[in-house]
Parts: structure tokens; sequence; C-alpha cells
């Protein structure tokens, strides 16, 4: 029987399981419970030491996500309590389903060799393999290398079940678009872009999704190009950021303010002109912009390598753009030694106040953070780092101030590395007392203060993008 049979067969999708209760898989899980038109959904998560604690939270309706999650935790008391949604280890339930989705990390290993690291995806892979019946969907909603879909995952997911992509099972990839802070409302009100490996697939996915959206609604495209379609707009926006963080570079080094560039370029509007020039800053950080470059680069690699004609000995375009944001956190150093030493001082004994460990502002995410790599370079310069932040209360081998003032006491140096609302109103008197140094060090990654509001109390101020102010005269 043809797989578009075999569904009309099934009937509606009414059981759903979703693997991965981590920031896609939850208010995903959730979403689908909560639609009238779904009966019931499982949330898949291995009983594991390390997140195993998740399966009796979210059977209680809690949520394990750290951070605001504006609506996730009424929505997962109230599918609970409706008896729509639980949460399980035991992978064999998968056979009662009518479709399944993979929502599971997708790190690089080597960004060198483009060597990415799918044991957990590919272990969960497996695990819907071995419950695979006729005429289920198979959704793969991971950030994922071009080619993945239709590659190993289809090969997999063949091998375990016996059975056939778009012949017995369908199989697509519809990419997550979440950011942390506005899970629900991004599911939501996102367009979904839905990539089958055959059109009866995508049409099989599409009444998957299509309940959940409110604003957003379904591109469908196929399984590659949707995989090309993530990987691209993550690709892009770092590329922006890269832009605009090479342009404050270079007006530090021409003594301007990157700021008003900026406001100038973003004037120029109408006639069908648009700029998406983005903000610069200490630098990219989380779980997307850092890898999915490297997801598209592999991805050409292994699907076009042949046929691509690209500049001789020329670098990738995006692969530079990657290492210009990765920059920024030594570049955040580079100012500070060069801020501590006009200052009179070296690193060496000097006390350096983090302000912000989050790679987001006003969130409590800390996936590949900015000031990781800079808070390792002024420890192994031999300086004393403390770190504030109002979101994060722990971070392994990083104790973390919650009390900003205790952060600041005796400091040489203080430095913005997350916009956090709270650093937005910072009192140069004040910090100039808990410091007790005539001349603080104030490093401004994130345009936050007014420089001058500082340089006139003494501070030795630098900030990404401020060559007007960064050899100011010292008060
Ligand atoms: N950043 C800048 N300048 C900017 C914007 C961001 O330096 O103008 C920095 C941020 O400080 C942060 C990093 O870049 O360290 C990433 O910020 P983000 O706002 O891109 O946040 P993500 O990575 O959580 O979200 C991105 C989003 N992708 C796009 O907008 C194309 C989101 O829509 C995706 O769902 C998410 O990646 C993902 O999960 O892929």
């Amino acid at each position: 029987m043809r797989l578009d049979a075999m569904i009309r067969k099934r009937g509606p999708i009414k059981k759903i399981g979703v693997l991965g209760m981590g920031y896609v898989g939850i208010p995903a899980a959730a979403l689908f419970a909560d639609s009238p038109v779904f009966d019931f959904v499982y949330g898949f998560q291995r009983d594991s030491s390390s997140s195993g604690y998740k399966i009796a939270m979210l059977n209680r309706g809690e949520s394990p996500l750290k951070g605001e999650e504006p609506g996730l935790e009424d929505l997962l008391k109230k599918v609970v309590a409706a008896k729509k949604f639980a949460c399980i280890s035991d992978f064999s339930r998968i056979a009662e389903l009518d479709a399944v989705t993979l929502s599971i990390q997708t790190p690089f290993l080597n960004k060198e060799d483009l060597l990415p690291d799918f044991t957990a995806l590919m272990e969960g892979i497996k695990n819907v393999g071995l419950y695979l019946r006729p005429g289920m969907l198979v959704v793969l909603e991971s950030t994922i290398t071009p080619g993945t879909t239709i590659g190993i995952a289809r090969e997999l997911l063949e091998k375990e079940s016996g059975l056939k992509a778009g012949v017995d099972f369908a199989l697509a990839h519809a990419p997550e678009r979440v950011m942390a802070g506005r899970l629900l409302r991004n599911i939501r009100e996102h367009d979904r872009i839905v990539g089958g490996i055959d059109k009866v697939s995508t049409r099989r996915a599409t009444e998957l999704y299509s309940p959940v959206l409110t604003l957003g609604k379904v591109i469908p495209m196929s399984a590659t190009a949707a995989e090309v379609t993530k990987t691209t707009e993550n690709t892009f926006r770092d590329l922006q950021i890269a832009a605009i963080n090479e342009l404050a570079l270079y007006c530090e080094a021409m003594r301007i303010n990157v700021y008003d560039v900026r406001t100038g370029i973003d004037s120029l509007k109408g006639e069908g002109i648009t700029r998406a020039i983005l903000w610069p800053g200490a630098g990219v950080g989380g779980h997307c912009l850092t890898k999915d470059t490297y997801h598209l680069e592999r991805g050409v690699q292994m699907l076009g390598k042949d046929l691509l004609d690209y500049p001789k000995g020329e670098p990738s375009l995006y692969v530079l753009a990657r290492r210009i944001n990765d920059f920024m956190p030594t570049h955040m150093f580079h100012l500070t030694l060069d801020a501590l030493n006009r200052a009179g001082r070296s690193p060496q004994g000097a006390k350096v106040a983090i302000l912000g460990w989050a790679f987001l502002a006003n969130s409590d995410d800390t996936r590949n953070t900015p000031p990781e790599p800079y808070r390792d370079n002024l420890i192994k310069a031999g300086a004393t780092v403390c770190v504030h932040d109002p979101y994060v209360k722990e971070y392994p081998g990083v104790p973390i101030f919650q009390n900003l003032e205790e952060s600041l006491k005796g400091a040489d140096a203080i430095v913005l590395f997350a916009g956090h609302d709270l650093y937005k109103n910072l009192d140069p008197n004040h910090i100039l007392t808990l410091s007790g140094k005539a001349h603080p060090v104030i490093i401004d990654g994130r345009n936050m203060i007014d420089p001058d509001l500082f340089i006139k109390q003494g501070f030795i101020y630098k900030g990404i993008g401020r060559g007007d102010k960064n050899m100011h005269k010292i008060f």
C-alpha cells in the first residue's frame, strides 16, 4: 500500500511523541498537548543521572528550564492536569503513536574539521527506529547539517525499523526557531519551515504543525532546503553581527563612534531599501549562531563539494564571520589591558569584576557564553576575577555573585559583558566608592553606559566601537 493511502487509513494525527525535553522539546510538547486537535502527547526523556530529574518535574507540571518563560509553567500544569501530557523514559511507547519529533542538541565536536557531535541525536533516532510502525511520521526539529534528513537519519531509521522512508513512513525536517525567554510565542508566531523527503511527508508534517501556529504559517519545501534555510538564517545573522563588529574595530582605530555611523547607515530607508544592521558587542554566544555556520559549511562539503564554484583559495565568508565574532572577547581583553595600563597597573593581581555571565541580555542562558574565554585570559594574566549576574545562579567552576556591590568592592576594573537591564543605570559615584581606586577602569562591551558620566568621575573608559572616547583625557 502506498504511503499516502496508509496515512489516510491511519487517519488524522492524534497521538504524538516529543524526544528531548529541553528548550525546544518542552514548549513544543506543551503546545501539541494543549491543541484540541490532538488527543495525547508523550515527552520522552532518558532517565539519566544528569537529566532524569526532568521527568518527575514535568509530570508535576513544573518546568525544568531555567529563566523566565512566560506562560510555559501554566500551560504545563494545564496539560498535565487534563491528562493530555506525560513525560516518560520508556521508548517502546513510541509504537503506539502517529507522529514523533526529535529536538536533541547537535553541538560541534571539532569546528576546524567540521565534525558535528550527533551522538545524542543518533541515539534518539535509533530509539525511534526500534519502535517505528508503518504510516508513522518522524520529524527532526534539531538544527542539522544539510543532507542529514535524507542521509544518515533516514538510513538509521530504515536500518532499525526494517521499513522504508517515503514508502512505509513519512520523514521531514521542521527546524525550531525559538529564543530563550519567548519559547511559546516563537513557536506560535514564527512561520514554520516544513521540509519533507517527499510531498506526502511534507503534507503530513504540515498537519502536525498547523494547529499550534497562531500568527505563523507553514512554509513547505524539501528536507534539504529546510536544513539550509535554518542553518543559513543563523549564519546570516552571525554574518550581520560580524559586519558591525568589524566596523566597530575600524571605528576604534579611526577614533570615531560606531553608533554615530550606525545611526547614519540606518537612516537610509524607503524605496525598498532595507538595512538589517545589527549591534556590535563583546561576543556572540549561545547554542545556535556559534555552530550553525559549521553545519552549513559541512553541508556544502558533503552535498556539493565537486559542484561548488568559489574563488580559488578564498576562505568562506561565513567562517571568517565566525572568527571575527569569536575574536570579540579577546578584543575585550586587549581593551582591559590597555585601560589598566593607562591606570598605571598590570593585570597581575588586579581585581576585575565581570558584569553579566549570560550570553543574552536579561536571560540566564550561559551556553557558549562570551565572557568565559575573556575570564580565562585574565586569570592566565594573573588577575583576580569575580563575576556578577542577576539571572545566572551557578556555573561550573565560576562562582557567580548575586550581590552587585559585593562584586564591585575593591575592583580595579569593571567589565560589562551582557546587556542586562540592571546595568543600564549604574551610578559612577557609588562604583567609585566601592572600588576605592582613584582611576578604576570601566569597559563597556554592550553600549550600556554614558562614557562621559564615568570619565568625569575619574574612570578610565573603553567601549566597543567608541574610538571617539577610548583615548579620553584622564580626570
Ligand atoms: N548579538 C550581538 N549583536 C546583535 C544580536 C545578537 O552581538 O545585534 C549576540 C548576542 O549578544 C548573543 C548572540 O549574538 O550573544 C546570539 O544572540 P541572538 O539574539 O541571535 O540569540 P539566539 O542565538 O538565542 O537566537 C538565534 C535566533 N536566530 C535568528 O534570529 C536568525 C533565533 O531566532 C533562533 O531560534 C535561535 O538562534 C536558534 O535556536 O537557532
